[in-house]
């Protein structure tokens, strides 16, 4: 059985779980807490990135390199652009969003979070029992350093350039977007999942997996109010009403860590 290892609201977990989701990849899911997950995700790759996929013994771990491998076994529906150059925009839109957008956007996003402990907790540990997510909170700000480290939160300064790469990927899926509502081509495409699912931290689509639980905090909820109302936001809620099927994310059986 495939296995996925997977963080839960975050955009490069999120991106993975809606190309299973669409293909209809029989899979298991087990979701790790930001900190412990580094123990058990390093055995298996090396790395402490999620998403990680688990395939007879073999792990494969960065969002672009999982679709790949899941559109060569699994082709329906099919992400990836049949015209040579929708599927080479395609490809860069992923390429923007994953090495720059998407991580600069994540420093605003985790420095709010990481401001309120509960809120982190409840985000990261959604749909686990109160008193795990409590414990969970309670040492967390001994992780933080760590966390902002890893994320590249270097101050007030990082978080100004998440704004402003949110801007940047709000700006360009508004304008981007054709008639039929997607970024490269005429059907939808990794580019769409890729954004969308960047976007959705931002746009929180209401019954979908990326809905956050609530109360969410001051911060990330000033974060959220501050683009509430921009036209990228309404792009990934219809993307969201329109593409994404599944409503809530799901642990398969097993221990998480
Ligand atoms: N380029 C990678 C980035 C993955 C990534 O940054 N994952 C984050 C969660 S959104 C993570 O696992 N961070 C914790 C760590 O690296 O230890 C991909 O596309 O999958």
């Amino acid at each position: 059985m495939i296995e996925l290892l997977q963080f839960r609201h975050s955009p490069f977990n999120e991106k993975v779980r809606w190309a299973l989701d669409l293909k209809q990849v029989p899979h298991r899911r087990r979701s790790l807490l930001p900190g412990p997950h580094m123990a058990t995700v390093r055995r298996l790759s090396g790395r402490t990135h999620t998403p990680l996929l688990r395939v007879d013994g073999q792990a494969i771990d960065g969002s672009a390199r999982i679709l790949e491998w899941l559109e060569t076994r699994w082709p329906q529906p099919a992400l990836y652009p049949a015209a040579a150059d929708d599927r080479a925009e395609a490809l860069r839109i992923q390429q923007w969003f994953d090495e720059d957008l998407t991580p600069r956007i994540r420093r605003a996003v985790l420095d709010a979070l990481l401001r309120q402990p509960g809120a982190f907790a409840n985000v990261f540990g959604d749909g686990r029992p109160a008193l795990q997510r409590r414990a969970y909170a309670a040492v967390l700000p001994l992780a933080a350093g760590l966390i902002r480290q890893g994320n590249g939160i270097g101050g007030p300064d990082s978080v100004a350039d998440g704004l402003r790469a949110a801007e940047q990927a709000l700006g360009f899926v508004a304008e981007r977007a054709g008639a039929d509502g997607y970024l490269a081509g005429t059907a939808f495409s990794l580019a769409d999942l890729t954004a969308g699912s960047t976007l959705a931290v931002l746009a929180q689509p209401p019954d979908s997996p990326m809905a956050g639980p609530l109360p969410c905090g001051q911060d990330f909820a000033a974060l959220l109010q501050r683009f509430e109302g921009h036209p990228g936001i309404a792009w990934t809620r219809q993307l969201y009403a329109r593409h994404r099927g599944a409503r809530r994310d799901f642990d398969g059986p097993g221990p998480v860590a």
